[in-house]
């Protein structure tokens, strides 16, 4: 049975702690945070490797919701503590921070919400399993309920559950999160893949094997190439300028320096910074160092080269990163992580080495591919072009902006007071000019919008501003956009986007919503933006007269349902899809009397619309909000990047959804 000492004691105080704020140790309970608790582990592992004796780290999602991960570094020390009086292995896992600076070998994983320790997983897990393989035994160790120790102590040492060969060595570790502590303990298998993916391009010569259990999905994840195959890897979809990645490495004092970068005829441009292989979202000096020296280096170039003039203005660094795709990774041995998120690297040497590196490293390489560089510094000309020439446009799409409103289809309402105002997005002339009709016209505005909107995604500043759909959006709200957006301007309560229930539909509403989130962020996390959900179905049906009509039955009367029939009532029920209506199907059974399903808005009749998508009494709507979920669709954007926004899911959260009381 498990042994207490008083140390152990205190030990067990400090996982409470965990326990209690787990949001200090982790950031969150939601998936985000979840997901920390695989990173945490897999962190220690990869540490083993920086140090040079771990080749391979297995991880498997198990049928049971368990984590395994397994490196076949030197092990766990099973040795007593020399302070804590345990074996060390229980020391690491259930003292916090005890896994914290073991060992002086440079470029550990730390930082930011890294490094926590193991004991932290632990605290906030029902079971854990630690196995050790050294000197030719397996030790095991087992702790429950958020770390308590269940394994018995021999005189002090762990239980031995087996024997290998003595160089058989390694650490496992399996893991069960705690479903009181997380809002959902499934773990998502393709952000799993995404985190080792990433993971194999930062460790050219480590080996991480990927097994889900459930799938019977095993991935083995190795990139001999580093980080320029991770940019060929980005760029997959894109049309690069010149064929290969640039890579380049170097040391400068004791810090490491790695670049690899490529351009593509994009119009973004994409760095993505590591420090000691952790993602630093927020750039910092390793970004700046880079943007310097490549922008110094080009401008230099282009002048002896000639392709600016002695009148000509130097690029603009942003010209220069036009279309570029670059990934920094630098080992420093004593990282400043800065910021609130700690995702910004504060080192003011990590500037200077990036700077030194590229500037040797790169321009070597440029003397050598004259024809690589000229496509580069072509490229660079063509944005410094197409700036001054758009610098012009933008002002002239500003101030027709500010001078239209003529031109929108905008049917205002009367009232003048935001807080009782709603303006509804209606995509489609026809559908647009039914919603005029049956709209409450002193809170309720409507603007229909033609065919498809803009990608905004795709598209440059200047042809969004000129956009005419979107130039009526922006003057209708009447808040700005961008740096001088201003919520207090806005002049509605509620924006409603309001599109057919159908594959159309939806791709309208996501580009209006990226729209938004692109344009107007705050609209969004002010949960000012609401779809309409218009029913699918209207399903007639009766109802013997002795029966109590329901609450839902009540209001769903049809005007003419009064009418009795041989002691039936008729009845409407707005069904707002499949699944609703096979259970109301099923309830009802040989009731139903007729179904008519709505193609589309413009099916509806001013009173049908009224009473299905306008009417607040009745409506449905559900709001739109950001999820605090842990990106996994594409390695390219989200979480790695630092120039391109998190992407985040959109939420419709269903204010109110049609029960069907019966
Ligand atoms: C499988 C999932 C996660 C790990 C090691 C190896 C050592 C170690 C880990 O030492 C304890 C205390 C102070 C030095 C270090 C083994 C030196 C010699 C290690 C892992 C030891 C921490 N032999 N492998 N910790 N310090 N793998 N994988 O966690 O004195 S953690």
């Amino acid at each position: 049975m498990a042994e207490y000492t008083g140390k152990q004691i205190v030990v067990l105080e400090g996982l409470e702690a965990v326990r209690k704020r787990p949001g200090m140790y982790i950031g969150s309970t939601g998936p985000r945070g979840l997901h920390h608790l695989i990173w945490e582990i897999l962190d220690n592992a990869i540490d083993e490797h920086l140090a040079g004796h771990c080749s391979e780290i297995h991880v498997t999602m198990q049928k049971d919701g368990g984590i395994c991960i397994q490196d076949n570094g030197r092990g766990v020390p099973v040795d007593k503590h020399p302070t804590q009086k345990i074996p060390t292995v229980r020391v690491v896992y259930t003292v916090l921070h005890a896994g914290g600076k073991f060992d002086s070998s440079a470029y550990k994983v730390s930082g930011g919400l890294h490094g926590v320790g193991s004991s932290v997983v632990n605290a906030l897990s029902t079971r854990m399993i630690v196995e050790v393989r050294r000197d030719g035994l397996i030790y095991r160790d087992e702790y429950a309920d958020g770390g308590k120790p269940v394994s018995p102590l021999v005189k002090g040492e762990l239980e031995v559950i087996g024997k290998c060969r003595k160089s058989d060595t390694g650490t496992k570790v399996t893991f069960y999160p705690d479903p009181e502590i997380f809002e959902t303990i499934l773990f998502k298998p393709e952000v799993v893949r995404k985190k080792l993916k990433e993971i194999a391009y930062l460790n050219k010569n480590l080996k991480l094997i990927y097994y889900n259990e459930s799938e019977d999905d095993e991935r083995v994840y190795q990139e001999e190439l580093g980080i320029q195959s991770f940019v060929s890897y980005i760029n997959r979809d894109a049309t690069a300028i010149h064929d290969t990645p640039i890579y380049v490495e170097g040391k400068s004092g004791d810090i490491e320096v790695e670049i690899a970068f490529q351009y593509t005829t994009n119009f973004s441009e994409q760095i993505n910074p590591y420090c000691n292989r952790i993602n630093v979202a927020d750039g910092g000096t390793l970004v700046t160092g880079f943007k310097t020296a490549l922008t110094r280096v080009m401008n230099q170039y282009a002048r002896e080269l000639g392709v600016l003039k002695d009148k000509d203005e130097n690029f603009d660094g942003k010209d220069i990163r036009n279309g570029i795709v670059a990934i920094i990774s630098i080992k420093h041995p004593d990282p400043q992580f800065e910021g609130q998120t700690k995702t910004k690297l504060g080192n003011t040497d990590a500037k200077t080495a990036v700077e030194d590196v590229f500037s040797a490293k790169v321009q070597h390489y440029l003397d050598k591919n004259v024809d690589v560089l000229k496509k580069i510094l072509d490229n660079s000309m063509k944005s410094y072009n197409a700036r001054k020439a758009s610098d012009k446009a933008r002002t002239a799409a500003l101030k027709q902006l500010n001078d239209m409103d003529t031109k929108s289809k905008l049917a205002a309402c009367t009232s003048k007071k935001p807080e009782e105002c709603e303006i509804y997005i209606v995509e489609g002339d026809s559908a647009g000019g039914t919603v005029k009709t049956a709209r409450n016209r002193k809170t309720q505005a409507v603007l229909p919008l033609r065919g498809k909107i803009l990608n905004v995604e795709k598209a440059t500043l200047e042809k969004i501003l000129v956009n005419n759909e979107i130039k009526s959006m922006i003057t209708a709200f009447g808040c700005g956009i961008g740096e001088e957006f201003d919520l207090s301007k806005l002049r509605y309560d509620k924006i409603i986007i309001l599109t057919d229930a159908d594959v159309d539909g939806a791709h309208i509403s996501t580009l209006l919503l990226t729209f938004f989130y692109r344009f107007m962020p705050e609209l969004i996390y002010s949960g000012k933006v609401y779809r309409g959900l218009p029913p699918l179905y209207k399903v007639d049906y009766e109802k013997t007269g002795g029966a109590k009509a329901s609450k839902a039955e009540k209001a769903a009367e049809t005007s003419d349902s009064k009418t009795k029939k041989r002691g039936k009532k008729k009845f409407s029920q707005y069904v707002f899809n499949d699944f609703e209506l096979e259970k109301f199907r099923k309830i009802k059974e040989n009731k139903i009397t007729g179904i008519q399903r709505y193609k589309g808005l413009g099916e509806m009749d001013a009173e049908q619309l009224w009473e299905t998508t306008l009417d607040p009494e009745s409506r449905i709507l559900a709001q739109v909000t950001i999820s605090d979920s842990v990106e996994a669709d594409d390695i390219t954007t989200t979480l790695m990047s630092s120039n391109v926004p998190p992407r985040r899911e959109f939420i419709m959260e269903e204010a109110k959804y049609a029960t069907l009381d019966i």
